[in-house]
């Protein structure tokens, strides 16, 4: 498997972020972009007026390609989805960042549209109790997300992804202090092309800018968790595990025997060979 160069490792450890560009060329960038596009005409989960971080069932999202859309648990709508969890550029280094011992935790597709009332916001992953969690330099990481930009961002104020780097290690203002916003001091908002892909980790804090650029950000998002931490998508992918690769069975969660005390926690004897072997 490939591993991280010293140059990224270094930003992986510092920043808490590391940019790999060009991991889709434009064709399926584009490609991606219309499986996204086509989601709106189906039913699938979007936030709707539960609390915040949860998400209802819609009968179908907002036809306008350009309109906002948050759409998750998005496996069981095309085979592409399904083979991105373990394509090996991206895949090798997420396991070299996590260890072998991952699951893979929510697939995710977001339109940030155009449109000047929407100022962003900052946020670290994981809710509540994630967010007191940050582990050492030198530890891998409980979760961490591949984000894929289906659409360039070439300019600042188009919805950028905006991280402060190296705040996924120091205490960082929470709930009683001034809240943190996209235009704070210290923040980055990332531009790149179409095919790039940002590696994250949950403890940085990082959300989308504003975007009066007159055109959305399409973005797919990939979470990978350590196999103990329970996915955000838990169990809605078990129609798509039928079409998987042993490996991408693994990452869903089938572990090869019905669950048992101990399950997930301590983990099948095949594991790392599963996991860092040829993947089909
Ligand atoms: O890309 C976005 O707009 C939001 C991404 C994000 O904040 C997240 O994945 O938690």
């Amino acid at each position: 498997m490939q591993t991280l160069t010293k140059e990224q490792r270094r930003a992986w450890d510092i920043n808490g972020y590391i940019h790999l560009r060009g991991v889709f060329d434009g064709a399926e960038a584009a490609s991606f972009c219309d499986k996204v596009d086509a989601l709106r005409a189906q039913p699938g989960y979007e936030p709707t007026d539960l609390p915040r971080g949860h998400y209802g069932w819609v009968e179908h999202g907002n036809p306008d390609t350009e309109s906002f859309m948050d759409r998750r648990d998005i496996l069981p709508y095309d085979a592409a989805f399904r083979n991105l969890i373990d394509r090996p550029e991206v895949f090798d280094l997420v396991v070299d960042i996590m260890g072998p011992y991952l699951a893979f935790s929510m697939a995710q597709a977001i339109v940030r549209a155009s449109d000047p009332e929407f100022l962003g916001y900052t946020h670290t992953d994981g809710g509540e109790g994630m967010r007191r969690v940050r582990v050492t330099e030198s530890s891998h990481p409980l979760a961490m997300k591949a984000l894929y930009f289906l659409t360039d961002v070439l300019e600042p104020d188009s919805s950028n992804f905006t991280v402060f780097p190296g705040s996924h290690l120091r205490p960082f203002p929470e709930l009683d202090e001034p809240v943190i916003t996209p235009t704070t001091p210290g923040a980055v908002p990332i531009t790149g092309k179409a095919g790039d892909c940002i590696l994250f980790s949950h403890s940085l804090w990082h959300g989308p800018g504003r975007n009066t650029s007159g055109q959305a950000r399409k973005t797919l998002l990939y979470n990978y968790c350590q196999m103990f931490v329970r996915p955000y998508d838990y169990g809605l992918a078990a129609d798509v595990v039928e079409h998987c690769t042993p490996r991408q069975r693994r990452l869903l969660g089938d572990l090869g025997y019905d669950f048992r005390p101990g399950s997930y926690v301590y983990v099948p004897e095949d594991q790392v060979e599963l996991i860092t072997g040829p993947g089909s």
